[in-house]
């Protein structure tokens, strides 16, 4: 077994010791971080398919989510670069009733190392957070909304529509997560929509530059 294949078996069934040694061999190995992140998401699809098909529960879901962070801590300078611009503050957060935190993580790392400051909400985050956080921080030139439950897309939606309703300005909303879609977030409001990580770190850059 490779060493990028041992990382994502150790991922799937929550090795939380073993990760993040696995992984700085697989980067001595040579592999690219973003290879190996690339395994560690596919670990998390098989444990999402897992968990569908009653194979897997909850506990086990946590424990590999703890296992990929642990991995995600080693990748992390591999991943993100120094931007030489900076581009403003970015508000970040999981909206109101989503504890998904990771693909969340990792937007926020790869938005500010294209030159952001970050301010990161953390998960479960109501519309009335988001706009106070907007408030509180001065440069706010993006919102960052993400969401993985299908059940808190009308909680995204009622992000969005609070911050566009609040009269702040100055700012992009971007939203993305596994059920988000580009047809859904134009039809929220929101100014963009990111597939992944290094997407929303194009397309943040791209936003504020063209504003
Ligand atoms: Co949950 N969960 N979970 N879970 N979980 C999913 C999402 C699910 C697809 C599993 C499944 O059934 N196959 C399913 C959702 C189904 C649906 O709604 N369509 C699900 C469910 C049902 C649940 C619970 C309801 C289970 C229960 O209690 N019965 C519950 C809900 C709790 C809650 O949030 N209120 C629950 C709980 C949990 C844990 C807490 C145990 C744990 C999360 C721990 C944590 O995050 N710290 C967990 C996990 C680990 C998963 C899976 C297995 C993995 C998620 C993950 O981290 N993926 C997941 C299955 C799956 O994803 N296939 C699943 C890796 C990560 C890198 O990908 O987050 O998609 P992702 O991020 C991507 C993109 O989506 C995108 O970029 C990232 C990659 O570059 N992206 C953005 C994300 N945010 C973005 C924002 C952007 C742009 C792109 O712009 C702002």
């Amino acid at each position: 077994m490779s060493k990028i294949e041992e990382v994502k078996a150790n991922v799937e069934t929550g090795k939380t010791k073993l990760v993040p040694g696995l992984v700085q061999a697989a980067l001595d190995e040579g592999n690219p971080a973003e290879a190996i992140l690339e395994a560690m998401v596919a670990a998390m699809g098989v444990v999402g398919d897992k968990f569908s098909s009653g194979e897997l529960f909850v506990p086990e879901m946590l424990i590999a989510a703890k296992a990929m962070a642990k991995g995600v801590e080693v990748l992390k300078p591999h991943l993100a670069g120094t931007a030489a611009t900076a581009l403003g503050t970015c508000v970040i957060g999981t909206v109101r009733g989503d504890l998904h935190d990771i693909g969340k993580n990792l937007v926020a790392m790869m938005i500010e190392s294209a030159g952001f400051d970050m301010v990161d909400l953390g998960v479960d985050v109501s519309a009335a957070k988001f706009v106070e956080a907007i408030k509180a921080n001065p440069n706010v030139k993006l919102v960052a909304c993400s969401g993985l439950l299908s059940t808190t897309m009308p909680a995204m939606k009622e992000t969005v529509a609070t911050i566009k309703e609040s009269g702040l300005t100055g700012f992009k909303v971007i939203v993305g997560g596994a059920p988000v879609t580009p047809e859904f977030a134009a039809e929220i409001g929101a100014d963009a929509y990111a597939p992944d990580a290094g997407k929303a770190a194009s397309k943040a850059k791209e936003l504020v530059m063209a504003a």
